[in-house]
């Protein structure tokens, strides 16, 4: 039997070299994507999937609606087959996006029967796995096929899918995708390299019993996935919010066995800054990471993840994932959890179809 934990571990730091497979896997089906999406006069975007990547499709959809300027919002895959009367209404265009590890979970196949129900559109699929279900029922996949896992959790299936919504947004926006996002597994190697011992130490850090990862905008998403890996890996208290909504009430939860993560944008950063240094001043500890080290100041309790990525907001959301991923590793061998096979959790949800009578 392998050791606790490596197959998470080796997947988590294989990134650099899976997310460069999954930029080539982007361009050479680019062209085709171009055709495909040119023929359908799109006006709005759904993307959906459950878990993992029902956050990843908020990541998406904001991305997405920023760099294209078309309406695009993300649903758990479960809303939009039980409460399809709030998802759709009948005039614009639109797409659904579906994105899925597996391409077998039951709930995210279910909303693309009650998309094509419902709307007059195409179904679009983001997926590890290009011979699923979910890939044989979209109307185009786009596939990162290195990016497989052994372990339960995702990390670099997400990660390589978040990537591809990127190419997805960038691409239709007519931003150069190779330029945008080439530099990514370099960044991700140097991140990783630099920040894993930070990672182990907070991971392996008894004092710290309360989790809360807090992001803006794009990285709202990254920081609920942030929040779901810690609790899959390690069963810890693990939390995530926008970040100045941790203000109106969470913050009651701070003391001084608090690990704050904060995942700071460029251009909300001054208050982002001001809820970290609050719940500081409260006890908590506090894990920034920031493009520039200019955002925080080195205070005995506040610890730094400076990104240096040189490359736009909307390219680098990705990269503040992996030495997340590792903190959620160590943690949960601290915990004595196994992070490749978390207690309660299954690789896949596969359910009788809840559009059966
Ligand atoms: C989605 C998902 C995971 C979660 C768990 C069960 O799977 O909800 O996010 O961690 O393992 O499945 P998928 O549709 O992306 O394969």
């Amino acid at each position: 039997m392998a050791e606790k934990g490596a197959y998470t571990f080796t997947e988590i730091v294989s990134q650099p070299e899976v997310w460069a497979n999954t930029l080539a896997e982007f361009q050479a089906v680019a062209p085709a994507l171009e055709r495909f999406w040119h023929r359908q006069n799109v006006q709005r975007v759904i993307f959906t999937g459950c878990g993992s990547t029902y956050y990843l499709s908020l990541v998406a959809a904001s991305l997405f609606q920023a760099l294209n300027g078309i309406p695009a919002e993300a649903r758990p895959a479960s809303e939009v087959v039980l409460f399809p009367d709030l998802v759709f209404v009948p005039t614009p265009r639109t797409v659904l996006v579906t994105i899925s590890r597996s391409g077998e979970t039951t709930e995210t196949l279910d909303a693309v029967e009650v998309f094509r129900a419902r709307a007059d559109g195409p179904v679009l699929a983001i997926t590890s796995n290009g011979d699923s279900s979910l890939a044989h029922k979209a109307d185009f996949a786009l596939t990162a096929s290195q990016a497989r896992e052994e372990s339960v959790a995702q990390t670099r299936s997400f990660s390589s899918m978040t990537l591809l919504a990127e190419a997805l947004a960038g691409f239709l926006a007519g931003q150069d995708v190779a330029v945008a996002l080439g530099p990514l597994p370099a960044i991700a190697q140097r991140l990783l390299r630099e920040y894993q011992p930070l990672a182990q130490t907070l991971g392996e850090s008894a004092d710290i019993h309360r989790f809360f990862f807090l992001g803006t905008g794009f990285l709202y998403g990254m920081a609920c996935e942030a929040m779901l890996k810690m609790k899959e890996m390690s069963l810890s208290y693990s939390e995530a919010f926008h970040t100045l909504e941790f203000r109106h009430g969470p913050m009651s939860m701070v003391n001084e066995h608090t690990l704050m993560v904060g995942l700071l944008s460029e251009s909300a950063l001054r208050h982002e800054v001001a809820v970290l240094r609050q719940m500081h001043e409260r006890g908590a500890r506090v894990l920034a990471l920031a493009e520039n080290e200019d955002a925080l100041d080195s205070a005995e309790r506040i610890h730094s993840i400076v990104l240096h990525s040189g490359i736009p907001a909307w390219a680098r959301t990705v990269a503040y994932l992996p030495v997340l991923h590792l903190l959620a590793y160590y943690r949960a061998l601290a915990n004595q959890q196994n992070p490749d096979r978390p207690a309660h959790l299954d690789a896949v949800v596969v359910l009788k179809s809840l559009l059966a009578s």
